[in-house]
């Protein structure tokens, strides 16, 4: 109810609606609507009431994650249709893989800020209140357990694609960084469960630093956010298109297994094909030429003694 009260006051546009006209519409009594209205307000949505007028957004709702301003007018078939927003939290993908069997595929788990929130092979994602956008979506592919980290590839290729459509244009680091000015912006945490032949469910995490200005010493030199590059971008406009770019290409690969249209997106975003590179694995650092990156997902790359070789899991550098 509290959705659908926050949809119509931001419908409004920022003109007065009756406490009577919104009880009508919704057929609740005006009591509801004023309970409701005031445990918006303590959310932190600056709503004005004035009596005879009725209610009206007095500005723009602060640049919360919460599902009301992230499902407001957001174009997708299943993802994000169910969200649950937290102020605070260990870790989004912690939490949606504790949810993800009870839950609907699609579901999205978003919060303001992670305590403990996690890279791969269990590093630190710093991830401080209100300056990212710290999310996670279950998904529940029909498909088979071996196809599934072709989807690290495509969230890559969809949030190249979302900063694109949102006039940022950002490169991509295989395999999962969104580099932007050639600093890390964003990474993405896949994370599966699954039998030999089946998979449960898959938790896509997203870590992308919107506001910040200041990172930890250990990453200063190496991380950046959209604010420190000059872009000033609200967290839920940029959620809104991850998500609508995110379920065109799934879609597109569940049904239609089109990963060309994917690997080729996602090659025209990399910052590490045709470059020299370090393939880092262990403490072994190999310098190689990337000459290719296959239908896969995988790296093609050409050693020093002119042999070439399929790189499927690790860290590079560039
Ligand atoms: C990643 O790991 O890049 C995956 C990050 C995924 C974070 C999201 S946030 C929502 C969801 N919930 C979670 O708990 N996690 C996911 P990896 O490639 O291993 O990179 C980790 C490394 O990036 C660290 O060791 C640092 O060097 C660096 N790093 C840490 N925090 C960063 C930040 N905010 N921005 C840029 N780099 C960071």
């Amino acid at each position: 109810m509290r959705k659908k009260i926050i949809n119509i006051i931001l419908d409004n546009n920022r003109e007065f609606i009756s406490g009577e006209e919104i009880s009508k519409q919704l057929g609740i009594s005006r009591s509801a609507v004023w309970k409701h209205i005031k445990s918006l307000k303590e959310e932190g949505y600056n709503i004005e009431s004035i009596n005879k007028k009725g209610y009206r957004l007095k500005e723009k709702p602060k640049d919360l994650l919460s599902s009301q301003n992230i499902a407001h007018e957001l174009n997708t078939k299943f993802l994000g249709k169910s969200i649950f927003h937290f102020e605070t939290i260990d870790s989004t993908n912690t939490y949606a893989k504790k949810i993800a069997s009870e839950e609907v595929d699609g579901t999205v788990v978003i919060s303001e800020e992670q305590t403990l929130g996690r890279g791969r092979l269990g590093r630190i994602w710093d991830s401080k209140a209100y300056e990212g956008i710290w999310m996670s979506i279950i998904l529940k592919p029909n498909i088979l357990p071996y196809r599934t980290p072709f989807l690290t590839i495509i969230a890559g290729a969809s949030i190249a694609n979302a900063l694109n459509n949102l006039g940022v244009s950002v490169g991509i680091k295989w395999p999962n960084d969104i580099i932007l000015n050639g600093k890390k912006l964003c990474g993405i945490l896949t994370e599966l469960s699954a039998e030999i032949e089946r998979v449960n469910y898959i938790v896509l995490g997203i870590g992308m630093n919107v506001k910040n200005l200041n990172f930890p010493n250990e990453i200063e030199n190496i991380a950046t956010s959209l604010c420190k590059e000059g872009y000033d971008l609200s967290r839920v406009d940029i959620v809104r298109e991850i998500l609508c770019e995110l379920e065109k290409n799934y879609l597109e690969f569940i049904k239609n297994e089109n990963r060309e249209k994917i690997i080729d997106t996602y090659k025209k975003y990399s910052v590490v094909l045709g470059k020299n590179i370090f393939v880092i694995k262990n403490d072994d650092r190999e310098l190689v030429e990337c000459v290719d990156i296959n239908i896969d997902g995988n790296l093609i790359v050409k050693k020093s003694n002119g042999a070439i070789k399929e790189v499927m899991s690790g860290e590079v550098s560039v």
